[in-house]
């Protein structure tokens, strides 16, 4: 070895050394408060550290070729202003109760944001997996004003979930042959104000509580607890919002805003009693299944709704409610096979299939109606109802047994 190379060799190495270390401080153990600033490229990783808080600054750039970047145990802290990236795997990667701010990027070849139980995430910046955006285990928060993305699922959590998005929560699954969700989730809370959609399956997509998931469709599993969802915003994908065909659990939806299936599924329910509250401003793309189970669904429009697809509340017995219109109100009705047109007066006209009940509210009067009324083209007086509803279903149970 001459002179000069032994010089450049000995002045990189230290330097190489300091550049990799020194932009992270203290050093990472057990309940080190760490600060990241510069560049620095191999992460902070030991899978056995607990109660470890990362801060990395605006301009920081952390990151591993080909490892998790930051890869911890429970109870991990990551305040992150700069970008965290992996060339190979997780962008953060632990065990149970992280917490997560960003207000910079993460980006995962694999997840961007890996975790268990107990994750919570605050975004107003950017979360990109190339695999999924955010995947959390049972009762995980996720506040998104930001982006959060996946090729997979853009999120997936278990039970317990509390979803709040102003932002977008997109899968943007490119091509290939494993399309998956904008959520995936098992039960919890969704708040939506912004988007959450996916390129080539369900926006929102609930799973059965099966052990196996090679179970087959339609064998029922457990139910997972009741979910909720509010919508003011967008929802929409191949299909809207979907359950598993072996999800029995209940689904409760208020919606204002725009639910959406391109391949001509808006809502598909399956099993449970679900209920769909759709206000002023709902719009509707694609029918809706509201599957087995006593179902219920509310219109409660302003006059108005966006929508000239089918609501079937299947099997059981369903109840639909039409807010601020009276039976008077509708000015025609006809059946088409197992469809029933309705048309209000001042034009509101919807598609109805397998629906029981159906309620008519104004002010303090409500009347309840059943499949009878619409067996002739007069109205009948409410006394003869009854008599006429029990014929009705006879009717109606021996046409749908011939066909
Ligand atoms: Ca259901
Ligand atoms: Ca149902
Ligand atoms: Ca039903
Ligand atoms: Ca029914």
């Amino acid at each position: 070895m001459n002179f000069k190379t032994l010089a450049l060799s000995s002045a990189l190495i230290p330097l190489s050394g300091l550049a990799a270390w020194a932009d992270c401080t203290p050093a990472l153990v057990s309940g080190a408060d760490i600060t990241c600033t510069g560049t620095t490229t191999t992460g902070l990783r030991d899978d056995t550290a607990d109660g470890v808080s990362i801060t990395v600054t605006a301009g920081a750039a952390l990151s591993h070729a080909t490892k998790h970047t930051i890869e911890l145990d429970d109870d991990a802290t990551v305040t992150n202003a700069g970008t965290i990236s992996s060339g190979e795997k997780d962008a953060i990667h632990t065990d149970k109760r992280l917490s997560v701010l960003n207000t910079g990027t993460i980006t995962g070849a694999d997840e961007a944001i890996q975790a268990d139980d107990d994750l919570v995430v605050e975004n107003y910046g950017q979360i990109l997996g190339a695999d999924e955006g955010i995947e959390g285990g049972a009762d995980s928060t996720i506040y998104n004003e930001g982006t959060i993305t996946g090729v997979d699922d853009a999120i997936q959590v278990s039970t317990g979930a509390y979803i709040e998005n102003h932002g977008v929560i997109a899968n943007v699954y490119g091509g290939g042959d494993d399309p998956q969700d904008g959520i995936d989730i098992d039960d919890g809370t969704i708040w939506n104000t912004g988007t959450i959609s996916s390129t080539y399956d369900a926006a929102i997509d609930f799973d059965a509580n099966v052990a196996d998931d090679t179970a087959p469709a339609e064998a029922a599993g457990d139910a997972f607890a009741a979910s909720y969802i509010s919508n003011t915003g967008v929802i929409a994908g191949k299909q809207g919002i979907i359950t598993d065909h072996r999800a029995n659990s209940e689904q409760v939806i208020e919606n204002y805003g725009l639910i959406s299936g391109w391949d001509g599924v808006a809502l598909d329910l399956y099993g449970g009693d679900d209920s769909v509250y759709l206000g002023t401003g709902s719009h509707i793309v694609g029918a809706s299944y509201f599957g087995s189970g006593d179902d219920y669904l509310i219109f409660d429009i302003g006059g108005a709704i966006e929508t000239t697809d089918l609501f079937d509340g299947g099997d059981d017995f369903d109840t639909v409610l039409f807010q601020d219109y009276l039976f008077a109100d509708i000015t025609s009705f006809v059946w088409e096979g197992d469809v029933l047109e309705l048309i209000f007066s001042g034009g509101f006209t919807t598609y109805l299939a397998n629906w029981e009940s159906y309620v008519f509210v104004r002010d303090d009067v409500v009347e309840t109606y059943s499949n009878a009324a619409f067996l002739t083209a007069v109205p009948l007086p409410a006394p003869l109802l009854m008599l006429g509803s029990a014929l009705g279903a006879f009717g109606l149970l021996r046409r749908r047994r011939k066909a």
